[in-house]
């Protein structure tokens, strides 16, 4: 009986007031980059006030979260210092909580901003370097009893995808996973969330095969995130720029929902919404 309820509980977060069963649907996590430089969106939303603007466009639209990051992660880009990422983000995350009750994520690898974003209302932590780049991560993430996202990256931003090679990129990605969400929890951190990181320290080949085997990150027992929106990997099966990826986003994010993620990181959230419900009518029709 204590096992049913604990695996019928066990994917049930809770983020601010608001409570997802993270096993019941997919959740859509709308992007929101406040910077002069992101890979597809950059310069746009670099106003607070336009930030503001779309991120509550976002939750209209549907999104279940609204991911905030005041640094590019783009392949070869640089980082900022700590000072700028929160003048970058913490008006913004402030603005969307005062309007709408959506839960926000902080994108970020430094606790500092982590530890200021908390504060201002965010509930969750998304850190791309999975709990590795800033020793005091963990413990601000605990003392905020906040969620976290662990994603996989291979380097760092910077030198990534300079021929990144694995003997076994699923293995290895999901033993890296297993290894940063034990050590979270046992730091006190009791809402876990794993990401394989597309595009990140990753080949074409690297990408397909993670969202391939999806499955075997499920079964590491966390709710799974998948970001493969409007990235290299769709221009480079469809021979498209940027701005053309919508298409290759949404059979990406129809994968990825069949294969069991719970959360799919979107830039075009109102197209994916409608892709993951039918996603989600698909993996449960009986
Ligand atoms: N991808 C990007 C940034 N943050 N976080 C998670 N958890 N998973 C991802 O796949 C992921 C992420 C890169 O995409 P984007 O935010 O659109 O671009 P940029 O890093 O240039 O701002």
């Amino acid at each position: 009986m204590t096992l049913i309820a604990t695996e019928i509980t066990k994917y049930v977060y809770t983020f601010g007031s608001i409570r997802y069963d993270l096993a019941a649907r997919s959740y859509v996590m709308g992007i929101l980059n406040v910077t002069p430089d992101s890979f597809s969106d950059g310069g746009v939303y670099a106003k607070p006030e336009h930030a503001i603007e779309r991120a509550l466009a976002m939750a209209d639209e549907g999104a279940d979260f609204v991911d905030v990051g005041g640094e590019s992660t783009r392949p070869g880009s640089m980082p900022v210092p700590p000072e700028m990422e929160l003048e970058r983000v913490i008006p913004v995350i402030r603005g969307i909580v005062r309007e709408r009750s959506v839960p926000v994520s902080i994108d970020t690898t430094k606790s500092v901003v982590a530890d200021e974003a908390l504060k201002a209302g965010a509930t969750m932590v998304n850190d791309i370097s999975g709990l590795t780049l800033d020793p005091g991560m963990m413990e601000t993430v605990a003392r905020h009893r906040s969620s976290v996202i662990i994603m996989h990256m291979k380097g760092t931003p910077k030198t990534m995808q300079a021929d990144p090679s694995y003997r076994d990129v699923v293995g290895e990605v999901r033993s890296f996973l297993k290894r940063q969400a034990e050590a979270a929890v046992k730091a006190g951190i009791s809402q876990v969330i794993v990401d394989p990181g597309i595009g990140f320290g990753k080949t074409l080949d690297h990408n397909l095969a993670l969202l391939r085997n999806l499955g075997q990150l499920r079964t590491l027992g966390y709710p799974v995130l998948v970001g493969p929106s409007r990235k290299s990997f769709i221009g480079a099966v469809l021979d498209l720029p940027v701005d053309q990826r919508l298409e290759g986003t949404a059979a990406a994010v129809a994968a990825c929902v069949l294969r069991g993620a719970s959360i799919v990181r979107v830039h075009d959230v109102k197209e994916m919404k409608r892709v993951a419900r039918m996603a989600d009518a698909l993996r449960t029709a009986p």
